[in-house]
C-alpha cells in the first residue's frame, strides 16, 4: 500500500527540523507512507503510484500516546471520593483495606470478559481525542491467574477499538490480603511466577512496581526489576509519587523507560534520570484528584533536560479521566507546562517511556500513527475540554473507525 498524504498542517515532532524543533506547523505538507510506514515528508513530494488523500488544510500530528493507564479493573470507588470529601485520607482508606484493595476485590470477581466490557468505553473516551496507542496495566488482580486474566483483557482492547495497545504487568501494585505481613513471599511469587507467566505467554511489554511506604520498598522493586530485565522485558515505576524513597534513581539506574508521578523527586533523582536517558511521566490528574500540594520539579526536569511525558493514569482510585487532552490541559495550568511540552509529552516523549521508539514522530521511518485535527494551531488541542476538535485518526496509513 502506497498513500501520500497531502495539504497537510504538518506538526511533525521530529526535531530534525532544527529550526522548528518539529511543533511549528509546516504548510502543504505531504506525507508519503510505503506498508504502514513514514518513507518520506516534505511539501513537493512527486505523487507517482501513490493514492493521495488531501487532509483539506487540517493540522496533522503523531497519534497521541497515553503511556500510563489501568483501564482494566472492575467497580468503582465514588464512595472512597465522599471519603476523602469528608477529611479521610488516601493511605487512611488503604490501610482500612479499601483504596487498590477494594478494586482487587471487584476485578478478582470479574471474568475476562466482563473486563474487556468494561475497559472498551474507556478506550474508546480515549480515542476519541486522538489517542492512538495506550498502555494498560495489570495490578488489581494480584495472584498470578488474575493478573494474566487483566493482561488478557488489556490485550483484547484492540479487538474491540482501533488503537494499539502496550502492557505492563504491574504485580507489585499492592500486597494482597493474603500475604499481609508477608511482602517478602508475595515478592518471590513476582517473581518466581508471575514475570515468568507473563513472560512465557507473551502478555506483558513491561514490568512495573509502585514504589511507596503504602506499596513496596526501592529494595522489593529491584527484586521485581531485575526478574523483569531476565526475561527481556521493559521496566518503569510508580515512584515518589507521596513521598521520597529513592526509587527514581534505582529505576534510572536500573534502565526503566519511565519514571511516573515523581512530584517528590529530588535533585539527585533529576540527575540520575538525566544520566540514563530516563523519562519523566508526569501524571496531573492523580495529582488533582489526591489535592497534591508538592509539585513535580518541572524546573530541575527542564534545566537536566529530562524528557517529560504526560498521561492520564486512567485508574478509579486517584485519576478517573479518560481524556488526554485535559490532562495536557492540567500539565500546563497546574504544573506549568507550555503547549510545545504538553505535545512533546503525548507523542514523542510518550513513546520513549513505553519504549515504543518508531511511534510518537512523523518522519521517515516512523510508523504512519496521525491524528487530524479541526483546529488552527497546535495550543487548541490543550485549550477547550469537552469538545473534542477530532477529525480522524491514522493507524499505519489506515482510517481507524472510531
Ligand atoms: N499510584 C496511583 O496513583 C495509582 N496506583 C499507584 O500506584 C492508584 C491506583 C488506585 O488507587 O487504584
Ligand atoms: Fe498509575
Amino acid at each position: 500500500m502506497k498513500r501520500m498524504f497531502t495539504d497537510c498542517r504538518l506538526v511533525s515532532m521530529h526535531t530534525s527540523i532544527e529550526h522548528t524543533g518539529g511543533f511549528q506547523v509546516v504548510e502543504n505538507a505531504m506525507i508519503a507512507v510505503e506498508n504502514g510506514v513514514i518513507s518520506t515528508v516534505g511539501t513537493n513530494l512527486p505523487t507517482d503510484g501513490f493514492e493521495c488523500l488531501s487532509m483539506a488544510h487540517r493540522l496533522v500530528t503523531p497519534g497521541f500516546i497515553d503511556s500510563h493507564t489501568h483501564l482494566v479493573f472492575a467497580g468503582d470507588r465514588a464512595t472512597e471520593f465522599e471519603q476523602r470529601l469528608n477529611g479521610a485520607s488516601y493511605q487512611d482508606i488503604a490501610k482500612q483495606g479499601g483504596g487498590i484493595l477494594s478494586t482487587v476485590a471487584a476485578t478478582r470477581k470479574a471474568s475476562m470478559e466482563h473486563l474487556i466490557e468494561l475497559a472498551v468505553p474507556r478506550a474508546q473516551s480515549l480515542v476519541s481525542d486522538g489517542v492512538t496507542t495506550i498502555e494498560v496495566k495489570s495490578g488489581y488482580g494480584l495472584t498470578v491467574a488474575d493478573e494474566l486474566k487483566m493482561l488478557r483483557a488489556a490485550n483484547a482492547i484492540s479487538q474491540h477499538v482501533d488503537v494499539n495497545i502496550t502492557t505492563t504487568l504491574l504485580g507489585a501494585h499492592a500486597l494482597p490480603p493474603e500475604y499481609q505481613h508477608n511482602a517478602e513471599a508475595y515478592i518471590d511469587l513476582v517473581c518466581n511466577e508471575m514475570i515468568p507467566a507473563a513472560a512465557e505467554e507473551n502478555l506483558a511489554d513491561a514490568v512495573d512496581v509502585f514504589c511507596e511506604t503504602m506499596a513496596f520498598t526501592p529494595a522489593q522493586m529491584a527484586r521485581v526489576f531485575d526478574t523483569a530485565l531476565k526475561h527481556g522485558l521493559r521496566i518503569k515505576g510508580h515512584t515518589e509519587q507521596l513521598s521520597n524513597q529513592g526509587g527514581s534513581a534505582l529505576a534510572a539506574s536500573m534502565g526503566a523507560v519511565s519514571v511516573d508521578h515523581i512530584e517528590y523527586l529530588d535533585d539527585i533523582g533529576v540527575k540520575t534520570l538525566a544520566e540514563h536517558g530516563t523519562v519523566a511521566t508526569l501524571l496531573p490528574g492523580a495529582f488533582y484528584f489526591l489535592r497534591e500540594t508538592q509539585m513535580p520539579p518541572i524546573d530541575l526536569l527542564r534545566a537536566n533536560h529530562v524528557p517529560m511525558a504526560v498521561a492520564t493514569d486512567f485508574n478509579p482510585g486517584t485519576s478517573p479521566f479518560a481524556r488526554l487532552t485535559l490532562m495536557m490541559n492540567m500539565a500546563s495550568t497546574l504544573f506549568g507546562l507550555t503547549t510545545k511540552e504538553t505535545l512533546y509529552g503525548v507523542t514523542r516523549h510518550a513513546a520513549q517511556a513505553v519504549g515504543m521508539l518508531t511511534k510518537g514522530q512523523i518522519a521517515a521511518g516512523f510508523d504512519a500513527d496521525f491524528a487530524v485535527w479541526d483546529v488552527q494551531t497546535p495550543a487548541a488541542l490543550s485549550y477547550q475540554i469537552g469538545l473534542s476538535p477530532l477529525h480522524a485518526r491514522y493507524l499505519k496509513g489506515v482510517k481507524a473507525n472510531d
